[in-house]
């Protein structure tokens, strides 16, 4: 057994933010895959993981933590890894700054605007257009904020690169054209160049799997 167990849903951006982190920092890691279909992550023994009802989780056998929030777990991992966490206290701190952002800015647009375009959910037109122009928005003022740089916070990349990776690398599902934003494409494909890296596609298997 792994020390590592990431519950999730290899469909789940916030899902794949984790595994990827796992890989990157080559952590072997037991998968145990969460039918949302079927609600299993709505059952009572689920909810004592996550009181969300949502994936992913990862639970720790050595120290006993069980993590919910992908953001959050790719910090914990920063630590127990000692990777990706940034050269000092201000590096992590404004690391956790951009995850933030990207959880309010970038993540309802890209996703929803994806969700929809997999047939996952069904929005009202004037909802999908305003997803559509938050996604939009964000991709803009993340390639704005790229400007002159190669990674989000210092020289290297961070759990910040990682966690928005999670995000915007998800537009091309949504039906997102990235040309007009060629900073954020080469952030995209310098993430991609990472030792360990995996794509949406084939970083998490299709069903449950022993590391
Ligand atoms: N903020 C959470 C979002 C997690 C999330 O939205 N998970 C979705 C799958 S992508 C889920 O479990 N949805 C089922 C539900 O909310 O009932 C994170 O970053 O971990």
């Amino acid at each position: 057994m792994a020390r590592y167990t990431l519950h999730g849903i290899f469909a789940s951006g916030p899902t794949y933010k984790v595994a990827l982190m796992l890989r990157l920092t080559g952590t072997p890691f037991d998968y145990e895959h969460v039918d949302l279909r079927a609600g299993a992550h709505k059952a009572d023994a689920f909810l004592a993981r996550n009181r969300y009802g949502q994936v992913p989780v990862l639970e720790d056998s050595q120290t006993d933590y069980c993590l919910c929030q992908s953001s959050v777990i790719l910090d914990y991992l920063a630590d127990e890894t000692g990777q990706f966490g940034g050269k000092d206290r201000g590096e992590r701190l404004r690391a956790r700054e951009w995850q933030l952002w990207g959880a309010g800015t970038l993540t309802t647009g890209i996703y929803r605007t994806r969700a929809l375009k997999l047939g996952f959910f069904k929005f009202p037109e004037q909802i999908a257009e305003a997803n559509l122009q938050s996604a939009q928005g964000g991709l803009k003022e993340l390639n704005t904020l790229l400007d002159g740089r190669d990674w989000l916070v210092g020289k290297g990349a961070t759990i910040a690169d990682i966690d928005l990776y999670g995000i915007a690398a998800y537009a091309p599902q949504a039906g997102i054209d990235l040309a007009p934003y060629g900073n954020v494409r080469k952030w995209l494909a310098r993430v991609e160049a990472l030792p360990g890296f995996k794509d949406v596609n084939t970083c998490l298997p299709q069903a449950s799997a022993k590391a």
